[in-house]
């Protein structure tokens, strides 16, 4: 129920320009380059890496808990430029739980590949830039591709009772990786 009270701030706010989330709600986490290790196919060059060289952060807050039917949650994520070799940094990237899930992302700054893959390993990526919205279909894993010089931030928004399976992309990745070849970045398919 709604009540008349005094004006409360919000328990997170966003600013809109960084993407960065503050307020009591807002959880964080950090993934470093030790949290990512076969995640990059290029394992001599990774070993060379400072294994602490943070990848991205994302923040987000969950105002009902996981598993709720009906409710949203909202989140912001920040990668940061740079590569393995010649793979460019890259969030985990996972399928929801519950495969009919959908999410939205949306790009406040930077550019990168949103890579999307379906059960059969289908694999076909969308630009991010700013202002590039993206519909994520259920039964779609999603990745995020940093592929400029800046940090790419971007924020998303998907069910409560979405989930995370991460498994199956540690065991077999995604079917296409983003490469530098040429001086740019290509889709390389497997
Ligand atoms: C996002 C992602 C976030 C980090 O909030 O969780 O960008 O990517 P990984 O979870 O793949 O490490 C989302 O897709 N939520 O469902
Ligand atoms: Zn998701």
């Amino acid at each position: 129920m709604i009540s008349s009270g005094d004006y409360a701030p919000p328990e997170a706010q966003i600013d809109w320009l960084t993407g960065m989330m503050r307020g009591s709600a807002v959880q964080e986490a950090t993934k470093t380059l030790r949290d990512m290790a076969r995640l990059f196919h290029d394992a001599d060059s990774l070993r060379r890496m400072d294994e602490n060289t943070v990848v991205y952060r994302v923040q987000w807050t969950e105002p009902v808990a996981q598993g709720t039917t009906g409710g949203l949650f909202w989140g912001s994520t920040i990668i940061e430029p740079g590569r393995v070799g010649d793979e460019y940094f890259m969030t985990h990237g996972h399928f929801h739980s519950r495969r009919d899930r959908g999410e939205y992302y949306g790009t406040i700054g930077g550019k990168g590949l949103l890579v999307l893959m379906d059960e059969s390993r289908a694999t076909r990526t969308d630009a991010m830039f700013p202002g590039s919205l993206h519909y994520i279909t259920g039964g779609l894993a999603h990745r995020v591709v940093n592929t400029g010089d800046e940090p790419l931030l971007f924020g998303a928004c998907w069910p409560s009772d979405a989930g995370h399976d991460y498994s199956s992309i540690k065991a077999k990745g995604f079917g296409a990786r983003v490469l530098l070849r040429g001086g740019g970045p290509a889709v390389i398919h497997a």
